[in-house]
């Protein structure tokens, strides 16, 4: 037994890696706002949601009432509806998985629901189970089939969260929400629709209790299938599978976790007809390359029509991204992080011994600059012309390439550079302006140990997980001017962080302070440590615990040198 139990214990974070692997691979996917919002398009009883605001709260945004809302979504009779036709689409447009709302805030079900009659099936015209319909031309496609599910948020049941306005706040037994509604739904999508790659919680339950229910269903009904970070609460720790940047968010990279960033084609999700705000193939290739040069995965955006029809303008964009994808996605799947710094020129992703060089904007001098890169260069050629070997030599820390006349496939012209072994980056050494102080933070430190860089599911960013000596955090820092500098630190901890120890060498000199916790979520508060004198020069800083800890020692916002008065910068 005690054998058993040890080996279920080694093989429990190769098992959860092992989940992840197909989501780290595919980058792409496609997600749909589909409901009875659709058939409003924005528009009740004359009164319109703004462009650049979600058309899907329409019910929220006006305070429908309840009774009103049901009545309204009799209409929806998606006739055009074609699961077969979306999932080409997804395909088509290179995309590898595809997340669809089973149930968004208005708490309409958009599958045969048993738990509650007010779903598509039973509650429409149009008496079919789209879910049904989409799961298995997935499966037929290869395309994985996953499902969003708003657990918390439900306008429609007198308990769940967020209709004050039929259901007053006081009196609400949201616990009798969960049991009647949320999670007997959550069982049926788990079992009823095959294999779900993952299901896509929204707007997180505010307790871990309440988000473990959720965590643990699936585990238990769905062992391999994801969890997005929204299961919880914004301002907590992870407790699913990856991470969610923030609608629309384009992260500045560096992170050491897997995430996922979710975005709109034009700016709602569901349908707007007011909404012609559209992004072009040339935007949603570049925000795309960025998102995987930076190691995320995109999940982009359709809101269809009532009647099933995809608008015409997001089916178009979705063909040119297509097209692209067609010759160029071997730089996109199974690609990780470039090590490197944003180029100015476009973005950076790799596999293996290989960069791929996404040229946005083409040099005017026909030399493709590429800095801070140490491994030695190859051989390059242009994805899609590989017999044409491209000149490549290195001048002073830069690697150049000379570049064919023109681009060969606008928005983005694929560049391969092999180098030898895989490719590394010179580190980041932080300098200094006239008035600003040297400031150390997540994006230019280099961590080791179990010492993580992580989306801190607020906005921000931060390093956590370090729980004894070796975990830690290192700078380069140049300090331009020789002085006195304060040390500052600033972070959020946890009441279970009280006392700990944590060091900083700057140099030759040593800091130590003792953590004080700064309250629930990341409120990060800023302590000032020590003034050191500094002389000019290259100095490294880093930061660990001194002793072993059993939890996270702090989440580390950033370090900083203030000069004592001004410098004189050269
Ligand atoms: O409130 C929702 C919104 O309607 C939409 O579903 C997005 C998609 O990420 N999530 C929520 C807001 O973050």
């Amino acid at each position: 037994m005690i054998r058993f139990v040890c080996l279920l214990f080694l093989i429990a974070p190769l098992y959860g890696q092992d989940r992840m692997q197909w989501f780290q691979h595919d980058k792409f996917g496609m997600f749909i706002h589909w409901g009875p919002y659709s058939y409003l398009a924005g528009e009740w009883k004359g009164q319109q949601i703004p462009v650049g605001t979600e058309a899907e709260w329409i019910m929220q945004r006006f305070n429908i009432p309840v009774a009103e809302y049901r009545e309204m979504a009799h209409n929806l009779n998606p006739v055009q509806f074609d699961a077969k036709a979306w999932v080409a689409l997804a395909k088509a447009t290179g995309m590898k998985y595809l997340v669809i709302t089973a149930k968004h805030h208005d708490g309409f079900a958009m599958y045969a629901s048993k738990v509650s009659k007010y779903n598509i099936v039973d509650w429409t015209p149009f008496h079919r189970d789209p879910l049904m319909e989409l799961s298995q031309e997935c499966k037929k496609a290869g395309i994985r089939f996953c499902v969003y599910y708003s657990h918390r948020e439900d306008w429609d049941h007198p308990d769940g969260f967020g209709n004050n306005w039929d259901y007053p706040r006081q009196g609400k037994n949201f616990d009798r929400y969960l049991e009647e509604k949320s999670k007997p739904q959550l069982r049926e999508l788990l079992t009823n629709y095959g294999p779900l790659g993952l299901v896509w919680f929204d707007r997180g339950m505010d307790t871990p209790e309440h988000t473990r229910q959720f965590v643990d269903l699936v585990r238990q009904l769905q062992p391999q299938c994801l969890i997005n970070g929204r299961v919880g609460s914004y301002g907590a720790d992870l407790m699913g599978d990856y991470q969610n940047m923030n609608d629309n968010g384009m992260p500045t990279g560096g992170l050491q976790e897997y995430w996922e960033t979710p975005q709109t084609l034009n700016t709602t999700w569901g349908f707007s007809k007011f909404d012609q705000q559209w992004k072009t193939p040339a935007d949603v290739i570049h925000r795309m390359v960025e998102i995987v040069s930076k190691g995320g995965n995109y999940l982009l955006n359709i809101g269809p029509m009532a009647d099933g029809t995809i608008p015409a303008a997001s089916v178009a964009t979705l063909r040119g991204v297509g097209e692209w994808m067609q010759k160029n996605s071997e730089s996109i799947y199974g690609t990780s992080a470039s090590p490197l710094a944003d180029p100015n020129w476009g973005r950076i992703t790799v596999k293996g011994d290989a960069l791929f060089l996404h040229v946005f904007s083409w040099p005017a001098d026909g030399k493709l600059r590429i800095a801070g890169l140490i491994n030695d260069a190859l051989e390059a050629h242009p994805l899609l012309d590989s017999a044409n070997r491209l000149a490549v030599s290195k001048s002073y820390g830069t690697t150049l390439i000379s570049l064919p006349v023109r681009p060969i496939n606008s928005p983005d012209t694929v560049i391969v550079l092999r180098v030898n072994g895989t490719p590394k980056a010179e580190p980041t050494v932080i300098t200094q302006g006239s008035d600003t102080p040297l400031l150390l933070d997540y994006s230019s430190a280099v961590t080791s140990g179990r010492a993580m860089k992580r989306f801190n599911r607020d906005g921000g960013f931060h390093i956590a997980k370090w729980m004894g000596p070796s975990d830690s955090a290192t700078w380069q820092v140049l300090v331009s001017q020789a002085g006195q500098y304060h040390l500052r630190i600033r972070y959020a901890a946890g009441a279970e962080s009280k006392g700990d120890r944590y060091r900083i060498s700057v140099g030759h000199q040593v800091a130590e302070g003792q953590v004080l916790p700064t309250g629930d979520g990341y409120q990060y508060s800023t302590v000032d440590l020590k003034t050191l004198v500094l002389k000019s020069g290259r100095i490294s800083v880093t930061i660990a615990p001194v002793s072993q800890l059993g939890h996270n020692l702090m989440f580390l916002h950033s370090l900083e040198l203030v000069p004592d008065g001004p410098i004189m910068v050269e």
